[in-house]
């Protein structure tokens, strides 16, 4: 704890260094604000700081998960893979802090405890372990998977093994050598850790609750002529991409045909074609794939029928058989993931009709079946996009609680600010695309936002900004009606707080981008309709 930290008022406290907050700072500085990030990690990197699960990779190509801010940065930095492993982005991170020198304003291993609106001298008092921040404004930059969920299951604590959460993985690795391995979960992370892990351990079980869709993600190493052509065009690349829904672009074009009208032939073969070149534009072959269920049907039976011919065992391949909706999960990429149960050393158990019963000192039970394990792997998620805010107990104007004010879901205006909590910014906070986007342009449209939206106050000499709560009770209505247009709603996936027991069930994040982009810009030009500035 510095003594400037202590007693130092500063104008922006940023919290999070992961990707928005090294930009929120870089921002700021350049725009001549005082900022200071606050970071719980001893590191940059945020998500790719935490998740150092074996087979961890980002599901968004290379050439479009980095920063577009600097031009001269997309330039130099060369990318290895079409889809980057957690260490190179790590190192990518690391590059970012190091070039634009964000450290000296970064306080690490400091945790946020409280943070309350101080309404008389119109700041914001952070509690955190090593020491209260003052600031005129805080931006929450604490990513929107960020606070892990881990369910209690009687008897965890008697477990004699190791025990990790893919979200929170040893920096010095595991090693699975000669060991068994007990995997609880089948979302993302598992499907991307389980093939690495089933490639180092003698013997794997996955305790799998609800099985999943996953395409190939076709991974390779990226082709140094497809990179040079992307540096070429990067300018119009990146424009382009901000034009699509989930702010990426498909190595096919996006199509708006509705799959329930595809002829056999028509629809085979552009699904094979897609599932050929793997990765998100698989989802994107048909248009209605999230809004009509007859179309969503159609693709989630042709995944099926993958799913049958790579698993050799058919009672296996149909526990791996998903019967939800497609899509409406966060969809899954993997490489060699159902084959993965072709090895004889790999074992599924269902436990969605028996849930994991206990955990006792020598592995997993179900159904009064022992499952010996010499370390356990929870790959159970995140308490997501809420969780992180609401553990820092944050209390507004009035000393309201944001946890109440939050209590039927979250509520926000435009995923930016909160009614009740001035000059409080969430970048991809709840009621913004945030994870249905690619997120490092999703996390720039937002920091821009905001640093505009500072330089503005700063020049009329206005001390604060708020949301309005009509503005806000809108804003959420608008959320919901979009969302209530597509299939998302109907699952039980983390987008609604499904994953998380006694969680209030809401869809959190809003359907397309470049709408969404449109009302910002026009929310600023229009004198920051539905805000309050004083
Ligand atoms: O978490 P999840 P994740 N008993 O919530 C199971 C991003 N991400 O860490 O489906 C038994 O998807 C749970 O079962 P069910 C991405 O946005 C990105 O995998 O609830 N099982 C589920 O199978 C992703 O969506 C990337 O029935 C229990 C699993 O645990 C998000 O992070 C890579 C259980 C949790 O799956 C989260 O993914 C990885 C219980 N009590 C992740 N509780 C890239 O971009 C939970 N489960 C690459």
């Amino acid at each position: 704890m510095s003594s400037e930290d202590v007693a130092g008022v500063h104008d922006v406290v940023v919290v999070g260094a992961g990707f928005a907050g090294m930009f929120m700072l870089h921002r700021l500085r350049e725009l001549g604000f005082d900022a200071v990030v606050v970071e719980r990690a001893g590191g940059v990197g945020g998500t790719w700081y935490w998740n150092r699960y074996p087979g961890a990779r980002c599901d968004v190509e290379s050439m479009q998960y980095s920063y577009s801010f600097d031009p001269q940065l997309e330039q130099e930095w060369e990318w290895s893979e079409r889809y980057s492993g957690q260490p190179e982005i790590l190192r990518y991170a690391n590059h970012v802090a190091d070039r634009y020198d964000l450290r000296r304003d970064i306080r690490f291993d400091t945790t946020v405890e409280q943070a309350d609106w101080d309404d008389e001298a119109r700041q914001w008092l952070l509690l955190t372990d090593r020491g209260v921040y003052r600031a005129r404004f805080v931006v929450m930059a604490t990513g929107c998977l960020s606070t892990t969920n881990e369910p209690v299951f009687e008897g965890a604590q008697t477990f004699a093994g190791a025990t990790y959460h893919t979200g929170s993985w040893p920096h010095e690795g595991v090693d699975f050598g000669g060991q068994s391995v007990a995997v609880i979960g089948t979302g993302s992370s598992a499907i991307q850790a389980i093939p690495v892990i089933a490639e180092e351990c003698a013997a794997l079980t996955v305790f799998q609750r609800t099985p999943n869709y996953s395409v190939p993600a076709r991974n390779q190493p990226l082709d140094p002529a497809e990179q040079a052509d992307w540096k070429a065009s990067y300018r119009e690349r990146r424009a382009e991409m901000l034009d699509q829904r989930a702010a990426m672009l498909q190595r096919l074009p996006d199509s708006e045909d509705l799959a329930k009208e595809a002829t056999e032939d028509e629809f085979a073969r552009r699904m094979e074609e897609r599932w050929a070149v793997g990765g998100f534009t698989f989802y994107r072959g048909y248009g209605d794939i999230v809004f009509d269920a007859e179309s969503n049907e159609r693709i989630a039976a042709f995944v099926r029928g993958k799913i049958a011919d790579i698993v050799d065992d058919p009672e296996v391949a149909a526990l791996l058989t998903p019967h939800n909706t497609i899509a409406c999960k966060r969809p899954c990429l993997d490489t060699r993931y159902y084959e993965t149960f072709n090895q004889p050393h790999v074992r599924l158990v269902d436990v969605s009709q028996t849930p994991i019963e206990r955990i006792c000192a020598a592995g997993v039970v179900v159904d009064g079946q022992e499952y010996p394990a010499d370390a356990i792997v929870y790959a159970t998620g995140f308490d997501a996009m809420t969780g992180t805010l609401l553990r820092m107990n944050i209390t507004g104007r009035s000393g309201r609680r944001l946890a109440d004010h939050w209590d039927a879901g979250p509520r926000t205006y435009l995923g930016l600010g909160i009614a009740g909590f001035p000059n409080l910014f969430t970048v991809s906070g709840p009621g913004s695309p945030s994870v249905l986007t690619n997120m490092i342009p999703s996390i720039e449209q937002h920091v821009e936002w905001i640093g505009r939206c500072l330089v503005e106050l700063r020049e009329r000499g206005a001390a604060t900004i708020e949301a309005e709560p009509d503005a806000e009770a809108s804003w959420v209505d608008h959320v919901n009606a979009v969302a209530d247009l597509t299939l998302y709603p109907t699952c039980n996936s983390w987008y609604l707080g499904a994953n998380i027991p006694g969680k209030t069930r809401v869809f959190m994040p809003l359907p397309g981008f470049p709408p969404y982009v449109e009302v910002c810009e026009d929310v600023a030009a229009d004198n920051y309709r539905g805000f309050a500035v004083a």
